[in-house]
């Protein structure tokens, strides 16, 4: 018979919870609130990074990354106070007002016009770490999601691409080579958006950096010379399919989808991105010189 009390005092447990009382009702309000508190916080506590838009910062190693990141958060790139060995991001506010167009303007709580923030984030361009600008572009994929360190990769609205142009003549092959990267990637996103729901449309813009140096090469020719290397390897890497003359219908979807731009064609231009909903643009600056005023301005327009 030792079963009996315990039934029994389960019994009047219930009875005590299923009859209204004040005790009953407090603790019953308490969890109906505070339920969904706790989770919140547990939520936004395992992602200290609430979903802002975002821009991605990319390019090769000595481009002018990190360096622009201190610019625009601090006023001046004096201060190194990142070290770019994991992505790395800061909160920053655009003003969408004419009047405070340049970064220094937007900067000052008091600039006229509405805000809106949003992150920057700088990521190493070492080779072997470009994973880490490669995660912030699509996610880590499981199970279709694409969740990232700083939020949800769907809030991606534009690559700055920051390259140094003074040494571009020498570089031009890595170079090229990340960019080409970063723009499959965007292109196999945007693709991917078109059976499910769409993403955003994510620009980029090659920030033709170092412009203050005299070996730099102007934005038009950054343009063009990256614009050759990427057909250049787009070839290399079609494993020459299209010059063994096989139709291109015979051509498996796979090899079609890491096709850069439009398929088949001869020369690579940015404009092929367009159909991907990717416009390239190109504009030269120097953060040294604090000259970013067109690349933020681009920001601007993409938050
Ligand atoms: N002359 C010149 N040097 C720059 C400019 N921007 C950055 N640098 C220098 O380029 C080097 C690499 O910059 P960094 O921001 O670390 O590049 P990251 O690797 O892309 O993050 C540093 O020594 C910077 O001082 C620029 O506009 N002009
Ligand atoms: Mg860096």
């Amino acid at each position: 018979m030792a079963s009996t009390p315990t039934m029994e005092d389960l019994k009047r447990a219930l009875e005590y919870i299923f009859t209204p009382s004040t005790p009953v009702i407090t603790v019953g309000l308490l969890i109906v609130f505070l339920a969904p508190v706790l989770v919140h916080l547990y939520i936004t506590r395992q992602t200290p990074y609430t979903s802002l838009p975002f821009i991605l910062l990319a390019g090769p190693s000595g481009g002018g990354k990190t360096s622009l990141l201190t610019l625009l958060e601090r006023g001046d790139t004096a201060v190194k106070t990142h070290t770019s060995q994991t992505a790395h991001a800061v909160e920053l506010t655009v003003s969408t007002d004419a009047g405070a167009r340049t970064f220094r303007e937007a900067a000052r709580d008091d600039a006229p016009g509405s805000h809106k923030k949003f992150h920057l984030v700088d990521t190493p361009g070492h080779g072997k770490l470009r994973g880490a600008a490669m995660a912030q572009l699509v996610g880590d994929g499981k199970a279709g999601k694409t969740k990232t360190q700083f939020g949800d990769a769907a809030m991606l609205r534009g690559v700055l691409y920051v390259l140094d142009a003074a040494t571009l003549d020498d570089s031009l092959a890595d170079v090229a080579t990340y960019l080409y990267e970063v723009l499959l990637a965007l292109q196999k996103r945007a693709g991917a958006g078109r059976t499910s729901r769409s993403p955003n449309a994510v620009h980029v813009l090659i920030g033709a950096n170092k412009l203050d140096l005299f070996t730099a090469l102007p934005a038009a020719f950054v343009r063009s010379n990256l614009e050759a290397e990427l057909g250049r390897i787009r070839q290399s890497r079609s494993k020459g399919l299209l010059d063994s003359g096989i139709n291109t219908e015979e051509v498996g979807s796979e090899e079609q989808d890491s096709w850069l731009g439009e398929y088949g064609s001869e020369k690579f231009t940015f404009d092929q991105m367009k159909e991907f909903d990717i416009q390239v643009d190109v504009i030269g600056g120097s953060v040294l010189e604090g000259n970013v005023d067109k690349w933020w301005d681009w920001i601007g327009g993409r938050i």
